[in-house]
């Protein structure tokens, strides 16, 4: 057999996906120049709930098909500029010759207004403020969450039990855009579990991940439905309307091809931004066709925006409490060091050592010719030719280096990687003569991922180019040789210890200067 060529995933960025002209066949849609309202185009189905569009709609105002009512406060969402950006207008609709009401979405973008229309369920199955008591309830429960964990956990619950969707996961990306379930809520007849398992970054890939931090929510009722084209006029500048915005618009066939191998069919995805950042998504499962009415999206978007302020509260209080207590250490060591003539034994040899710093499991110091090791280290011989590779590698402006696979960027160490695999080192002075290592252990880990993280991508054999993989079978990668990286404060900290040192170091000289000479 042939082996197939391998497949490159970058090919998924490559979809447009803001323009895929057509929209799922639960609305209909409208788009109409920002200035002067008149259409320009529609979604073909237009005619099933406008009786006039028989004839032809573009070219013809909005206020010829729509309520005069709602026209009139899309112009004043306009003026006032609250309907762009992930705004919209949304209000009830009664339409000429039909019974039942329509939900109607305006919203502005790229030039057009456009107008998503869905038939409004004939009984909502709530009553008045059901929906903002139970949404105000899951807010507060939230709230309580003192952990991460907990929250995320909450956050799926409450969102289940909002939309119905036989499963809920909270999905976190990593800073290299790869992703993991955190949390898994789900209907007990399904057997499959994400929960746990590792993604890789192209099954999101770069263009859907920058779409989603503008726009926040997508909602997929059919899987298989047929989609319904966009038909623009066919005036001079009529480009494919952007659905950036849109709540409508159709999913990529590369992902819904995805969602078929995964089994599933109903689908949401919510994005969960952290400090203007995509942190996450709130992901929704169903086997079947799921319909999920307009107001409780809204209330999903709530509850995770809510489950997002958590994330962010807790973030910033873990960091600001490991902070704190970092630079009370700092304080510390920099009142050894003014009390001491010997930095090293001040840095190292007290009752707060450097140790104390970064979760490192081994620290030292390189000077000169001296080695001084605490905790567990490669021998001195071995930091002592790291300090002559850093010494020699820096480039002149640098005066710090991080690593969290230490042994891969300098194999001298290879045989201790078990105790260095992560390295924090920052040199105290310009001639480079001593230098403060911190060093972190091997963290072994095997990394569950939903499918071969290596194959993400199939060759495709029709008319697109590439497919998602079938599999979403664990598979468990063995990882060694990396540590937990060295936040970036750190590296400042060790910075700005270092400074206090040389200050220290440059007065001793001063003082053996003054001696000798
Ligand atoms: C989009 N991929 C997505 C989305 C999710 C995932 C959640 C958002 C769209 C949505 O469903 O709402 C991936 N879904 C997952 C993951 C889990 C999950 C990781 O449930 C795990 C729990 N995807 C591929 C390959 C390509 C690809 C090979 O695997 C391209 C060749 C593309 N994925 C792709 C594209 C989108 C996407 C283009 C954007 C869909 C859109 O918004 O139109």
């Amino acid at each position: 057999r042939a082996r197939a060529e391998p497949v490159d995933p970058s090919i998924c960025e490559r979809e447009p996906i803001h323009v895929p002209g057509s929209i799922q066949p639960n609305a209909v849609m409208l788009a109409a120049d920002d200035e002067t309202l008149t259409i320009l185009a529609h979604s073909t189905n237009a005619f099933e709930i406008l009786p006039d569009a028989a004839q032809a709609l573009d070219g013809r105002p909005l206020a010829a098909v729509l309520p005069l009512g709602f026209i009139d406060a899309v112009r004043a969402r306009l003026a006032a500029g609250t309907l762009t950006d992930g705004r919209s207008l949304r209000r009830t609709l009664r339409l000429d010759g039909r019974d039942a009401a329509y939900y109607a979405v305006a919203h502005a973008h790229a030039g057009r207004v456009i107008v998503e229309l869905e038939r409004a369920p004939d009984s909502p199955d709530d009553f008045g403020d059901a929906h903002q008591t139970d949404t105000e309830l899951a807010v507060g429960r939230l709230r309580a969450a003192a952990t991460l964990t907990d929250a995320a956990r909450i956050a799926a619950l409450e969102v289940r039990a909002l939309t119905g969707f036989e499963c809920v996961l909270v999905y976190r990306f990593d800073p290299d855009w790869n992703g993991e379930a955190i949390a898994e809520d789900k209907i007990p007849d399904w057997s499959r579990s994400l929960f746990g398992l590792r993604f890789p970054a192209s099954d999101i890939p770069a263009q859907a991940r920058a779409l989603y931090t503008k726009a926040k929510s997508r909602f997929v009722i059919d899987r298989d439905c047929v989609p319904v084209p966009l038909v623009a006029a066919p005036a001079a500048g009529n480009a494919p309307v952007d659905l950036t915005f849109a709540q409508n618009r159709t999913l990529s066939p590369i992902h819904l091809e995805y969602q078929r191998n995964l089994g599933v069919n109903g689908s949401m995805s919510i994005s969960i931004m952290v400090q203007n950042r995509l942190w996450g998504l709130m992901i929704g499962h169903h086997r079947q066709p799921h319909y999920v009415s307009p107001e409780t999206r809204a209330a999903a978007g709530v509850l995770t925006d809510a489950f997002a302020m958590r994330v962010q509260e807790i973030e910033a209080r873990t960091l600001w409490a490991e902070r704190q207590a970092h630079l009370a250490t700092e304080a510390r060591l920099v009142r050894e060091l003014t009390r001491s003539d010997d930095f090293v034994a001040a840095l190292t040899g007290g009752e707060t050592t450097i140790l104390d710093l970064f979760g490192a499991t081994g620290a030292g110091i390189v000077s000169g010719e001296r080695v001084t090791l605490i905790g567990c280290t490669p021998p001195a011989e071995a930091v002592h030719q790291l300090s002559a590779w850093l010494k020699a590698g820096l480039a002149a402006e640098e005066t710090s280096f991080s690593s969290m696979s230490l042994t891969a960027d300098y194999p001298g160490l290879a045989p201790h990687r078990e105790v260095a695999s992560g390295l924090l080192a920052v040199f105290v002075d310009g001639q480079r003569e001593n230098l403060i290592v911190w060093f972190r252990p091997e963290v072994p880990s095997t990394v569950t991922w939903g499918g071969d993280p290596r194959k993400p991508v199939l060759a495709g054999d029709g008319p697109v180019a590439v497919l998602p993989r079938r599999s979403f079978e664990r598979w468990v990668e063995e990882r060694t040789g990396f540590a937990t990286p060295f936040a970036e404060w750190q590296v400042s900290l060790a910075i700005s210890l270092a400074r206090a040192v040389e200050g220290v170091v440059l007065r001793q000289r001063r003082k053996i200067d003054e001696l000798t000479g």
